[in-house]
């Protein structure tokens, strides 16, 4: 993608006729979901504009969630995401849910570590001021397309060494015979703050989808507590309901 120099010709400022310039390739598809977008300099350079108008076309173009900046690596067109549809009853971890639907699911670690428990980790995992808990965070990722951020604190007891797990905590944990069998879930809106849009490749304050689960064993003892963050045009989540006896 290379624009032409923008001719003086037309009303408006420059930086709207290249906005304009830009959408309009996306939308014929000389620049493609996913593409990079060539260097700040070389579209100034191209469209015989200054730096600060490419920024501030780009900045416009990013708020409406055409384009993605990814930190270190630049700006991008973004990708249409495919909604997935999550059913609420059941117990089930990201990987099994993506794999059903035929899709890869990968994570990108942001930390993994094991530490004292918060306060909050005491109470709701149950755990005594000198035990341990594993915390794990991560991008999830679903066929190239990153769908949620989560943070799972896990009881020490449950995962002593966190670096196990690699793919599936769910999976790890099973091979330790660890099987939670009940989880309580709370879903609640919230708009994405910029480093989490960042990580999610969507537009700084666009709608989210806040989930807190805690699982418990058979015996009633809780595994894991996990804070997660859902793009909010990526899910659905599906209830069935009953009517009352
Ligand atoms: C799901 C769970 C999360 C659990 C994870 C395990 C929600 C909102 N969260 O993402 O609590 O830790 O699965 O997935 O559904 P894994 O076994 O693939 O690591």
């Amino acid at each position: 993608f290379s624009p032409e120099r923008l001719s003086g010709g037309g009303t408006g400022p420059l930086y709207v006729k290249l906005r304009r310039r830009l959408e309009e390739a996306v939308k014929v598809g000389r620049l493609k979901h996913g593409d990079a977008l060539p260097p700040e300099r070389d579209i100034a350079e191209f469209a015989a504009v200054s730096r600060v108008t490419v920024r501030k076309a780009i900045d416009d173009l990013v708020a409406e969630g055409i384009l993605v900046r990814r930190h270190g690596s630049g700006t991008f067109v973004a990708k249409p995401v495919s909604k997935v549809e999550q059913r609420l009853s059941q117990l089930t971890s990201f990987t099994e849910d993506m794999a059903r639907r035929g899709m890869t699911a990968r994570s990108e670690w942001l930390h993994k570590g094991i530490h004292t428990p918060s306060p909050d980790e005491m109470m709701i995992l149950g755990l005594a001021a000198d035990t341990r808990v594993s915390r794990l965070s991560r991008l999830r990722i679903a066929d190239d397309q990153p769908l949620a951020i989560e943070h799972a604190s896990v009881s020490g007891e449950f995962l002593p060494d966190p670096s196990v797990v690699t793919t599936s905590l769910y999976a790890e944990l099973e091979k330790r015979q660890v099987r939670p069998v009940r989880a309580v879930q709370r879903i609640s809106a919230t708009n994405m703050k910029e480093a989490d849009a960042g990580l999610l490749g969507v537009p700084v304050g666009a709608a989210g989808l806040s989930i807190e689960r805690i699982s418990y064993l058979g015996s009633g003892r809780a595994v894991e507590f996990t804070r997660s963050l859902y793009r909010g045009d990526a899910y659905d989540f599906v209830a069935e309901l009953t009517i009352g006896a």
